[in-house]
């Protein structure tokens, strides 16, 4: 191993020679890539070791945190930071003419996650590390992550993802502790000792491999692990069609589900949820038996998490193994399990609520279905006892209701917790959406406002503003992101206001360059950087930002002496390949885009720019350069949003909805220091129970909203005037689910005052400051200390002496 620059460099080039079989001189930088990661891996697994050897003397109370996606993003770089290698390995490659950055490059982007939900589940992991918390992340190996985008005319196109082909340096297959997951075939029941006892039988068998992979607390020697498993068909398999077999096998873990907060309703989709599930259980009980044997007393020394309620299964199958394999009682099983596991809600939006088929489930998961329903008699009894007489509400929480197994049922009576992932989410659960359950198990609801992880979205992001923020308060914050509130002391000094200008305007040149390589779009680094990334869903309305912009381009056209501060409105999103009207959106950005940036006059002012194949590496190269920050979904549907945060920490400025954790932003920093518009969440609530909102009023009496409305389809953007008809549908025939209308004119009236509020440079400044000052509570360190302390009750482990 190498302990500085010159035995590191000795160790890089003996090892580039025997890993790829060539001389330094003919290595390709992909070698490069594989010796470097190879070497860290090394060097990482000596603490990997330590930590769980350490946990397994302490006998610490541990978490599993089981989640259908992880997005992690690249780790080489984040790894090098975390273990404080980075510098001298920098310095290394440098003396021998590589440049690390292109080396990181080479890295693909682990991309086992749609959006938000993937991405706080690998953020969580990093605070989990950093805390020294046992925490570990059980999640699905998919072979091909969520798709690349390629824009072509205009429309996205799918391309399947590849991140392993040229192999992943950071797993570690442990091939003996595969476990076997049973589909399919019948429960056998039989008496035994007086008792019933229950086998599942004819199944057919998959195996599950696990590969582990490293999670590196930042300048602390824990290593946590990722455990994730592969499908792989049994060796000594008696099927008759073995080809089939093994295609269905591996079938199971080849695609990430491309959708977000969307339920895809799909047998594999099942399947693939009780593979994670069976997995998991099986792996966390068996290391609980290396050490123990009472399972009465698992809750004590173990929790399980569920992340939304894809893993719920969790609940029946823990019941399962206890009952069917350990031998213990159903009351010793529930009073174990309903103590274990705890379950974190996402979103309210109907479409994403999982409701599966009796006729697919019971089937596949025969023992399962079983369980599920011995659940639910006995909850339905419970519920019959407290309000004798009440079929309506009773049908209404029923986890097993007209032909559907309603899985956040299931996780809310199989759960300690649920959570919520910020304030007004919370409480939208407490006080509507799960109500009736809120009034039958009150302890059980609280909330955990989320968090992202300052490591990657700042230190790793923008080393520029890193060091900006270390020269003018100390490096304190870094592992206490709250004392970024020290920056405020600072704010009197103009020197601070224009180093941070020029550490934006240097990041604003990074990111146009890459524009102009990439789209070959010229941006002015004047302008506005105006910035919206995040999945492309109508409810996040990027076509409120949209027909913002075709209303400054009509106001620029008709009038010469119209004049704004030059803005560019910059774009990210993937849309599930299956989500029509969020595609059609994708093609009016890029029909806007080519309308605005091919007008001599008007693209001197805006210009508009779609960013391809939007991932968490081209969004670290993103947030550092914005200076606004579009967080506009309607109110009460972001549950949270965790690129407001992302935004805020690199000192961009919201122009947001009273919405998800945009409140609690606002609560922080102040009224002045944000810029909020539109109906509050109340009020759509109010509008979506009483009915009274005509979305055709706001288009007859708002000529700009006419005149946008109507350019959708009368040619303005093609010769095909049906090309967004659908989506001038969305808004007139089909009466704005999502309120654009009804917001319209407070946007635009919020985005002039953001105009007006950039050209006091000095201002403006103080106030991304005062946003980056106030970041601090929204690092995941924060919400998983909340998670520890209050839901899953461990602590922290240290290294001794
Ligand atoms: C919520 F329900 C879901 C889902 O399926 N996928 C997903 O990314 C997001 N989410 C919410 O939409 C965000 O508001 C939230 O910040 C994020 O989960 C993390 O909680």
């Amino acid at each position: 191993m190498f302990s500085n620059k010159d035995s590191f460099k000795e160790c890089f080039l003996k090892r580039l020679e025997s890993m790829c079989g060539k001389g330094f001189e003919e290595s390709t930088t992909r070698d490069k890539y594989h010796t470097l990661g190879n070497m860290v891996r090394e060097y990482i697994s000596s603490k990997w070791i330590e930590t769980n050897e350490r946990y397994r003397s302490e006998s610490q109370k541990q978490v599993y945190y089981l989640s259908i996606e992880f997005l992690l993003g690249r780790l080489l770089g984040q790894n090098l930071l975390n273990l404080q290698i980075k510098d001298i390995v920098e310095e290394g490659l440098k003396e021998l003419n590589i440049s690390l950055s292109e080396i990181e490059e080479c890295e693909s982007d682990p991309a086992l996650g749609n959006g938000g939900l993937g991405r706080l589940a690998a953020c969580f992991l990093d605070s989990l590390a950093t805390l020294n918390l046992p925490g570990h992340g059980y999640g699905i190996r998919y072979k091909h992550g969520l798709f690349d985008q390629k824009i072509v005319d205009g429309y996205q196109v799918e391309l399947p993802e590849q991140w392993l082909r040229h192999g992943n340096v950071w797993e570690v297959r442990k091939p003996d502790e595969s476990v076997e997951i049973s589909f399919w075939g019948r429960v056998e029941a039989s008496t035994h000792n007086g008792g019933l006892t229950f086998k599942h039988v004819d199944a057919q068998k998959v195996l599950a491999v696990p590969y582990d992979m490293p999670v590196v607390g930042f300048e602390v020697s824990t290593v946590n692990t990722l455990r994730l498993w592969n499908a792989e068909p049994e060796t000594f398999s008696p099927h008759q069609d073995i080809l089939s077999y093994k295609r269905e096998t591996e079938a199971i873990t080849d695609f990430l589900y491309p959708d977000d907060t969307y339920d895809e309703g799909k047998i594999l989709r099942l399947k693939q949820q009780y593979f994670l599930v069976s997995a998991s259980i099986q792996s966390i009980i068996a290391s609980f038996k290396k050490e123990r044997s009472n399972l009465r007393e698992l809750h004590q020394h173990v929790a399980i998490h569920i992340n939304d309620t894809h893993p719920a299964m969790a609940v029946p199958e823990l019941m399962r193994i206890l009952i069917d394999v350990e031998g213990l009682s159903w009351d010793e099983a529930w009073e174990v399990t309903s103590q274990t596991v705890s379950y974190t809600n996402h979103t309210i939006l109907a479409e994403a609520l999982e409701k599966w088929p009796i006729h697919l489930f019971k089937p596949l998961l025969p023992r399962i279905y079983m369980i599920i329903e011995e659940i639910n008699e006995r909850f339905c009894a419970e519920l019959w006892a407290k309000y004798p007489g009440d079929w309506h509400r009773i049908e209404h929480m029923a986890i097993i209701a007209h032909g559907l197994v309603k899985m956040a049922h299931l996780a809310i009576v199989g759960s300690s917790s649920i959570n919520g992932v910020a304030k007004i989410h919370s409480n939208i659960l407490k006080n509507r959406e799960m109500k009736s359950f809120y009034e039958f198990y009150p302890w059980k609801f609280n909330n955990k406002t989320n968090g992202i992880s300052h490591r990657r979205w700042l230190l790793k992001a923008n080393p520029e503003l890193t060091a900006l923020i270390k020269n003018t308060i100390g490096e304190e914050w870094v592992r206490s992101p709250e004392k970024l509130i020290d920056l405020k002391n600072h704010l009197h000094q103009s020197s601070l206001i224009e180093q941070f200008a020029a550490v934006k305007r240097k990041r604003k040149e990074i990111l146009a360059n890459k524009i102009a390589e990439k789209n070959g779009i010229i941006v002015d680094l004047d302008s506005i950087f105006d910035v919206q990334v995040k999945r492309l869903h109508a409810y996040k309305r990027q076509l409120l930002n949209v027909l913002h912009i075709m209303y400054l381009y009509n106001r620029l056209k008709e009038d010469v002496n119209y004049t704004i501060q030059p803005r560019t409105f910059i774009f990210g999103a993937k849309a599930s390949p299956t989500y029509y009207y969020a595609k059609k959106i994708i093609k009016l950005i890029h029909s806007l885009a080519e309308k605005v940036n091919k007008d001599p006059r008007v693209s001197k002012v805006i210009k508009v720019v779609f960013m391809e194949n939007y991932r968490v590496s081209l969004a670290e190269g993103i947030f550092p350069a914005a200076d606004v920050s579009e967080q506009i979904s309607t109110a009460s549907k972001e549950a949270s949003g965790t690129g407001n945060m992302k935004f805020m920490m690199n000192g961009a400025l919201t122009v947001g909805t009273l919405d998800g954790a945009n409140i609690e932003m606002m609560e922080e920093i102040g009224k002045e220091n944000i810029f909020t518009f539109g109906l509050t969440a109340n009020d759509v609530l109010k509008y979506e129970e009483n009915g009274r909102y005509r979305s055709m009023e706001y288009y007859h009496h708002d000529q700009r909203i006419r005149q946008v409305v109507d350019q959708l389809t009368n040619g303005f953007f093609s010769e095909d005037e049906g090309e967004f008809e659908s989506i001038a549908d969305s808004l007139l025939v089909q009466n704005d689910q999502y309120f654009v209308l009804r917001d319209f004119a407070s946007y635009i009236d919020v985005q002039e005052k953001v105009g007006l509020a950039y050209q006091d440079r000095n201002d403006w400044y103080e106030k991304a400051l005062i946003n980056i000052s106030h970041s601090g509570l929204f690092s995941s360190d924060r919400t998983i200390s909340q998670y520890a302390d209050d839901i899953w009750k461990i602590s922290p482990s240290y290294v001794k002496g």
